[in-house]
């Protein structure tokens, strides 16, 4: 359960956050596979949302769920989809039909799709009766009815809660963070037989449907001795497209920043977790805040007290954080300072560290008021009726219609690439000038160099790489052996010299084995 079972030597993760299933098949088919990304992340049902992991050689993947309550006020948000209503696979990204087709074409160019999987809770204990929901089933919510799973008012924790309002109201208390409701969300009792049998049965149709693994939700919340049980009843992997005998790849959604009782470490044995320490320590570095800088980041997993690399799930940024949801939030950088955060994505693609997750969004209406966002609960560029757009792909290879695609900006893909090229190999020949500028190697197959200071960056650096002419992936790319950026000679010695000037476009320079001219 901490392998992620890509192929082709892929390395990343995609978050497709709110694609259709339509969508995501085709980007497979067309972007991810031909890119390297390893896997996509999404959502299958109600309440749940789609992201990309990639396979093979790739370095991305993506996530998906189950049925969710249609929420109207506000209208349509993004955050409907973690309030699931039952286990059914229809969802705002498309039917069972959609997922599944998305599912197998996906697989067969080799990129993974991992679901985000929401089992804490089902959806708001104010959510109402009725069938307003992604596929029309009928529930109630007051009374804890949720007939199409089925689940009903004994599979849920209240009678173990102890707080007064029911809630989550002190995370220094690991009961209640773990058996009361957070944000009021119908709290599941994971201890009930019936409860771990039905979540166990959910992911199983999943992974029979070819799925390579799970983003697994709100897991602080969740008693690890309870996911135990329900992880190893887990199916293996459907073998059309697996070899035999292998296990869903799990990572676990826990926010640990330090300061807290419940920490990320109980769940190291059952998966990989999520470091969110990673990205908000990255942006306070890149924003030079507190007399940061970026020769601090030389050995940043041990000076930073970062979870063990084969543990952690690394992000700059994620679908909650970017808009001021979950925590830590205030120096996350996101694709609104697009500069500052291809540096941060180069430097984590780089950086021998972590499984690596590439966000992508879509663009709202932010309006930020008393350093609150307003808008922070819109949902995906949308139809009148609510329904999502399908993703525009223009004609530079960008997207249109409110789509961001981080993960199609030539920087960020190529870096992707960057991390296959280098995979496996030690850091080395790190350079830094103490202060904000900084070099380092991977092994013999790749060296990147960044300038994140005021001044011009000039320096001859020794690389590690073998003698010859590369091309910057960042500038550009190697094209039918040609460069379309700067180009980078690499003497006898390994030496190389380098200048990045401080307003350049991107304050940064990558090259590797393949990019050798
Ligand atoms: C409101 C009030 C509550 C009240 C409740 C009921 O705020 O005080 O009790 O009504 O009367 C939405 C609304 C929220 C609302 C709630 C219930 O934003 O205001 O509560 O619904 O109606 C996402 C969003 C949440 C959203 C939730 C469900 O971020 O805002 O809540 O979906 O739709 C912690 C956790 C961590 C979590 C993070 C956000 O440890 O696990 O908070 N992250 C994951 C997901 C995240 C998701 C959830 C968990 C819940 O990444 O996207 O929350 O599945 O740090
Ligand atoms: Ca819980």
């Amino acid at each position: 359960q901490h392998h992620c079972q890509m192929k082709h030597g892929r390395t990343s993760i995609v978050h497709l956050f709110e694609w259709r299933w339509a969508d995501v098949a085709k980007e497979c088919e067309q972007y991810l596979a031909p890119n390297g990304f390893g896997g996509v992340q999404g959502h299958t049902g109600a309440g749940a949302y789609p992201s990309i992991h990639l396979a093979k050689g790739r370095n991305t993947p993506w996530t998906l769920d189950s049925e969710n309550m249609v929420v109207t006020k506000p209208w349509r948000p993004w955050w409907e989809r973690y309030q699931p209503v039952s286990h059914n696979m229809c969802s705002r990204s498309g039917t069972e039909q959609e997922l599944r087709d998305m599912i197998s074409r996906c697989n067969a160019v080799g990129v993974n799709i991992y679901v985000d999987a929401v089992i804490n809770h089902m959806c708001s204990c104010e959510g109402g009766v009725g069938r307003h929901s992604t596929c029309g089933s009928y529930f109630n919510a007051s009374k804890e009815e949720f007939p199409s799973v089925p689940f009903s008012a004994k599979d849920f924790n209240d009678r173990k809660c102890k707080t007064q309002s029911g809630n989550i109201e002190n995370y220094q208390d690991k009961y209640q963070v773990r058996d009361c409701r957070l944000v009021g969300l119908l709290d599941l009792n994971h201890r009930r037989e019936h409860v771990r049998e039905k979540v166990a049965e959910y992911m199983n149709a999943l992974i029979d449907m070819g799925v390579a693994g799970f983003r697994v939700d709100a897991c602080k919340h969740m008693w690890p001795e309870d996911l135990h049980v329900i992880y190893s009843r887990l199916h293996n992997l459907n073998s059309t497209w697996f070899p035999a005998g292998s296990k869903p790849f799990i990572y676990q959604e826990v926010i640990d920043l330090g300061g807290e009782p419940i920490t990320a470490g109980e769940y190291y044995e059952m998966g990989r977790v999520t470091e969110f320490k990673y990205g908000a320590r990255l942006g306070t570095v890149i924003r030079k805040w507190n007399g940061e800088k970026l020769s601090d980041l030389k050995n940043w997993s041990d000076d930073w007290d970062l979870m063990p690399s084969d543990k952690a799930l690394v992000f700059v940024d994620n679908h909650d954080n970017q808009r001021g949801h979950g925590a830590g939030g205030r120096s996350i950088l996101t694709f609104w300072e697009p500069r500052l955060y291809r540096l941060a994505m180069g430097f984590m693609l780089a950086y021998p560290y972590g499984m690596t997750r590439v966000m992508s969004s879509y663009r709202w209406n932010r309006q930020i008021i008393g350093g609150k966002d307003q808008n922070d609960w819109m949902g995906p560029p949308s139809f009148p009726d609510g329904s999502t757009k399908p993703v525009h792909i223009t004609p530079d290879g960008g997207c249109g219609d409110g789509w961001v695609c981080e993960h199609r900006w030539p920087q960020i893909r190529n870096m992707v690439i960057f991390r296959n090229v280098v995979n496996g190999q030690p850091l080395c020949n790190w350079w830094d000038n103490g202060s904000n500028q900084i070099a380092f190697g991977r092994g013999n197959h790749g060296f990147i160099v960044i300038n994140n200071d005021d001044w011009t960056l000039d320096e001859t650096l020794d690389t590690g790489l073998a003698s010859g002419m590369y091309c910057d992936v960042i500038s550009g790319q190697k094209v039918g052996g040609r460069c379309t950026g700067k180009q980078v000679t690499v003497g006898a010695d390994g030496k190389a010299h380098f200048k990045i000037g401080c307003s350049d476009h991107d304050p940064l320079v990558a090259i590797h084995r393949n990019s050798k001219l």
